[in-house]
């Protein structure tokens, strides 16, 4: 009978190969602890960042993450939430498109025993009890800053338009209401037009041509709820025959390489940031509630703020 050759190696190496196949068997039945994440959209670069800082996050860290989008329809997201929960997700980060639109995601995921923690905008619901904890950033102090730089760049005197975000958005309110607070102190600042442009550069675009066709010269500012719709709204009043930050002044929010680049040229007057780098944040917050750690119930990026005087030394860093 022919000598079976051996694979002395081979031999030599299964006890460790068993061990190994076995060891990942077991992590990936007790120990993997996968992540959920619903973005609403991914059709700006704010969105693709917070994406990605969430992505290289998880990675870094370890974690299985299940990314959803909703393309921009808030019943897509609720679905998209109900998909998570079926797949049995341990933990569902939420960017929630609406406030009162994603309620009923938060009661799913509460009904299911998945804690959730919001991230970039609020929904309806109680932090402790509906949720564990908000991620984001103090947006009626976004909107106070914005203000109060137009407030110095005009003198306090400005005949302004208000492009605003997402109706429904809770950052979209909160941006409208620090914006108004801090005008209120200057009694020649006045909003002479507001208009969602839907956080969209087309939507800001299209919205700010309609609002100078019929405003014309009394508007000298506008204030956009995020730096696409600003940069919109400048190609608008460069279409009209004006120039911006000279005939009309242009602040918004986020803080993107191409509204850094916007202010450099001098279209752009200032950006708030809005920091869309959720991803350390996050999943240091993860972390304590996975092993049932005390999480505060809202937790708060640190803006910056761009303007002349530093866009320069940030453009290269921004998303
Ligand atoms: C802010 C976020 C906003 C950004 C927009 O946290 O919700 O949504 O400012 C984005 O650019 O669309």
């Amino acid at each position: 009978m022919r000598r079976l050759r051996r694979r002395p190696l081979l031999h030599a190496l299964a006890p460790a190969l068993a061990l190994l196949t076995l060891a990942g068997c077991q992590r990936k039945d007790s120990g993997k602890f996968v992540v959920g994440f619903s973005q609403m959209e991914s059709d700006n670069p704010w969105r693709i960042a917070q994406t990605k800082s969430l992505r290289d996050e998880a990675a870094k860290r370890g974690y299985p993450l299940v990314v959803t989008d909703a393309q921009g329809q808030t019943a897509k997201q609720v679905s998209d939430v109900e998909d998570l929960i079926a797949r049995r997700v341990n933990l569902i980060l939420l960017a929630p498109r609406e406030f009162e639109g994603l309620a009923p995601a938060l009661q799913s995921a509460k009904a299911a025993g998945i804690p959730v923690i919001l991230v970039d905008r609020e929904a309806q619901g109680t932090a402790g009890q509906d949720y564990v904890t908000f991620l984001g950033s103090n947006f009626v102090e976004q909107g106070r800053r914005a203000a109060d730089w137009l407030a110095k760049a005009t003198n306090g005197r400005a005949g302004i338009v208000e492009l605003s975000g997402t109706p429904g958005a809770s950052v979209a309110a909160d941006r409208a209401r620090g914006f108004r607070d801090e005008i209120a102190k200057h009694p020649g600042m006045q909003v002479i037009a507001s208009q969602t442009g839907n956080f969209a550069r087309a939507t800001g675009q299209a919205v700010m041509q309609n609002i100078l066709q019929s405003k014309g010269r009394a508007i000298t500012a506008v204030y956009a709820h995020n730096d696409e719709m600003a940069l919109g709204a400048i190609q608008a009043i460069k279409a009209a025959g004006l120039k911006p930050g000279v005939d009309i002044l242009v602040v918004s929010i986020d803080g993107e390489r191409a509204a850094l680049e916007a202010v450099q040229r001098g279209d752009l007057g200032a950006t708030v940031e809005s920091n869309p780098r959720f991803g350390p944040l996050a999943f240091e917050t993860v972390e304590k509630v996975r092993h049932k750690q005390p999480v505060p119930t809202k937790l708060l990026m640190t803006d910056r703020f761009f303007d002349r005087s530093n866009a320069a030394r940030f453009v290269a860093e921004a998303y």
